[in-house]
């Protein structure tokens, strides 16, 4: 049987490489999009590409999404049954200093993808797959979101992120194109990128532990986020793609914590007991052992308008994709701190 075709942009990203991964193991021929860079940026599939068993079946090819020609010519070549578009400017305080840029790659790379399935008039060939965010829902009020909930993006990248959900709606009415938008809320691992909160918590809790580092910086910490795992979540994704009809859905795990609840969940697994005192920019941790101050607040970490609180209803996908979330926080942040003391 002939294997089916799975384009990804953002192949290099955290969600491109557990994508490709599980679609590779579902006998997929994977194709993968890396934009080029000055250093190599393939860190997080270089073993799928020197694993024998994957090889033949996992390419990359160079493009960008602010390259329509290469989109087009990729698409055309590669005649994917399935196109994933996971690239993104995903850095959501980023977004505030490259709003434009934002807006260009994950706005306009989606309509241009959208344009080139249009164009070769493939759209009875192919399923595309938007990485949609929580980050639309921003400052709306609700005590849960789902598929209902409107959007109030509240950073350049949830704004670029919901024209990127509404082109993708609207080809999908226009042109009859198989397109999903999942509206995924936050998902972690041991690869997420360093600059990302979760990541920034264990990787500095265990570098002061080890006595690499003296202090960790953050911003807001009382933000909630429903944090899940990226391997829970890009299972999801593909099954998206495998139903009769093409549907948008919310996809989290229904709990929300606070990153101060975050700090202390991954403190107490690596071993910390820790004290805060003060309040607002002065709030600090303290290591109760030693009386040093582990943690303090910086300005330059909090937003100018910040999403306080996401919490997800996935009520929808459960029913109709038969999802739900594997992976608990308490086991995400192990696997995390796990991966953290392989590699300090
Ligand atoms: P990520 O780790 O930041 O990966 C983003 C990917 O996009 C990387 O492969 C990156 O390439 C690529 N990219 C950036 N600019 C590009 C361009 N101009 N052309 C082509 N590719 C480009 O993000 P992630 O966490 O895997 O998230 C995957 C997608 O889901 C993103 O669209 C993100 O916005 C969305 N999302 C993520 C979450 C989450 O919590 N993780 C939640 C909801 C939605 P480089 O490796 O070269 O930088
Ligand atoms: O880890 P974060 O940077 O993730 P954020 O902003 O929620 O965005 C992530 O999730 C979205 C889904 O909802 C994705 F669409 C997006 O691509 C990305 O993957 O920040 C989480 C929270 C924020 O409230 C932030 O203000 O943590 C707070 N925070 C506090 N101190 C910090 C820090 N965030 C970062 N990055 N660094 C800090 O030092």
């Amino acid at each position: 049987m002939k294997k089916k075709i799975a384009l990804i942009f953002g192949v290099t990203g955290q969600d491109g490489a557990y994508l490709s991964k599980f679609l590779l193991n579902k006998n997929y021929k994977v194709y993968g999009i890396k934009r080029r860079s000055s250093i190599i940026n393939t860190q997080r599939i270089d073993d799928i590409y020197k694993d024998i068993n994957y090889k033949s079946n996992f390419l990359l090819f160079y493009g960008d999404l602010t390259d329509s020609s290469s989109i087009l010519n990729l698409i055309k070549k590669t005649k994917p049954d399935e196109i994933y578009n996971l690239g993104a400017q995903s850095h959501v305080q980023v977004s505030f200093e490259v709003p434009e840029y934002s807006a260009e790659v994950n706005g306009l790379g989606t309509l241009r993808i959208l344009e080139a399935i249009r164009s070769l008039n493939y759209q009875k060939k192919v399923k595309f797959y938007q990485a949609g965010t929580s980050e639309m829902f921003g400052r709306t009020k609700e005590k849960f979101h789902n598929e209902k909930t409107p959007f109030y993006p509240a950073s350049p990248y949830g704004v670029s992120k919901c024209f990127a959900h509404w082109i993708t709606v609207n080809y999908r009415e226009a042109y009859d194109i198989y397109a999903c938008n999942g509206i995924l809320f936050n998902h972690e691992s041991p690869i997420r990128g360093e600059t990302f909160v979760t990541k920034k918590i264990i990787q500095g809790l265990i570098r002061i532990k080890d006595g690499y580092q003296k202090k960790l910086f953050l911003g807001n910490l009382y933000a909630k986020r429903d944090w899940g795992h990226a391997r829970d979540y890009v299972e999801v994704m593909w099954k998206m793609l495998q139903q009769k009809k093409p549907d948008d859905y919310v996809i989290g795990t229904g709990k929300t914590f606070t990153i101060k609840e975050f700090v202390n969940k991954a403190a107490k697994q690596i071993g910390f007991k820790i004290k805060w005192v003060g309040k607002g920019i002065g709030e600090k941790a303290i290591n109760v052992e030693n009386k040093k101050i582990i943690i303090e607040c910086r300005k330059r970490y909090f937003r100018p308008v910040e999403v306080d609180y996401l919490k997800c209803n996935a009520q929808k996908a459960k029913k109709l994709l038969k999802w739900s979330p594997k992976i608990s926080l308490d086991n995400l942040i192990n696997e995390m701190i796990e991966y953290e003391l392989q590699h300090l």
